[in-house]
């Protein structure tokens, strides 16, 4: 869509309206606008902004990537903790998706974990530019691991909505991700789960749609 106020035909039009333009939204539009490295979020709009976080490799970059149906919007790597800055990318000019770097990689050193964590940090405490929702991938073969759970414990204590992608759902068969699903959706208790795959673009329309009616 070029840009559909989605909240002005809120007030005009019936929820089931409403649903219906939620499926019809498509993103025509997408472009790289900031990236960070310290604390400074300001984006001189007010824009909305929803974040994607995750464990290093999950596919956070990839899955913007197959929103945007671009290959090459968000740089992606085999070799987890390829992004290392919070990077901002504007959609139909009326919201931003926010790549986050990964957490959990082993391997960078101590004082580079530090930073990774204290940018997410600080994104979730304390920046003045907080996001609609937290989409939180995870490799569904991994499931929800500590840091995960530990990062939604964060996130809850300070109110963001939350929901869980379960990205890579094409490399189970069906019934293997079906159980996978339910696993996941049982320790998620009240947080909702959806199934993905950035390689395949299974669950695109269920996502956007999240997004939408986020922003
Ligand atoms: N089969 C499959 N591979 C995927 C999928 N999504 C991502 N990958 C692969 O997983 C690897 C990591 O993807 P990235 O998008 O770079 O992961 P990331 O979460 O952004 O990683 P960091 O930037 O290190 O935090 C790449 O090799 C991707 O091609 C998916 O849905 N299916
Ligand atoms: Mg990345």
């Amino acid at each position: 869509m070029k840009m559909i106020n989605l909240k002005k035909l809120k007030n005009r039009q019936s929820g089931g309206f409403l649903i219906k333009l939620n499926r019809i939204m498509r993103i025509l539009k997408s472009e790289f606008a900031k990236s960070v490295i310290g604390d400074d979020y300001s984006l001189g709009d007010n824009l909305p902004h929803v974040a994607f976080f995750g464990r290093s490799n999950a596919g956070k970059s990839s899955v913007i990537n197959s929103l945007v149906g671009k290959k090459n919007l968000v740089k992606t790597s085999k070799i987890p903790g390829k992004t290392r800055e919070a990077n901002f990318f504007r959609i139909n000019d009326a919201f931003y998706l926010v790549d986050f770097p990964g957490y959990g990689y082993a391997k960078r050193s101590i004082s580079q974990r530090n930073k990774m964590i204290k940018r997410i940090f600080w994104y979730v405490e304390f920046s003045n530019v907080k996001p609609k929702a937290v989409f939180l991938i995870i490799d569904i073969n991994v499931g929800l691991t500590i840091l995960d759970l530990a990062m939604i414990k964060i996130l809850k204590a300070n109110k963001h909505r939350i929901i869980i992608v379960a990205n890579k759902i094409d490399k189970l068969s069906k019934s293997a991700a079906w159980k996978q699903l339910l696993l996941i959706r049982k320790e998620a208790q009240d947080i909702s789960v959806l199934g993905y795959s950035a390689r395949t673009n299974q669950g695109k329309d269920e996502l956007i749609k999240k997004i939408a009616s986020f922003v």
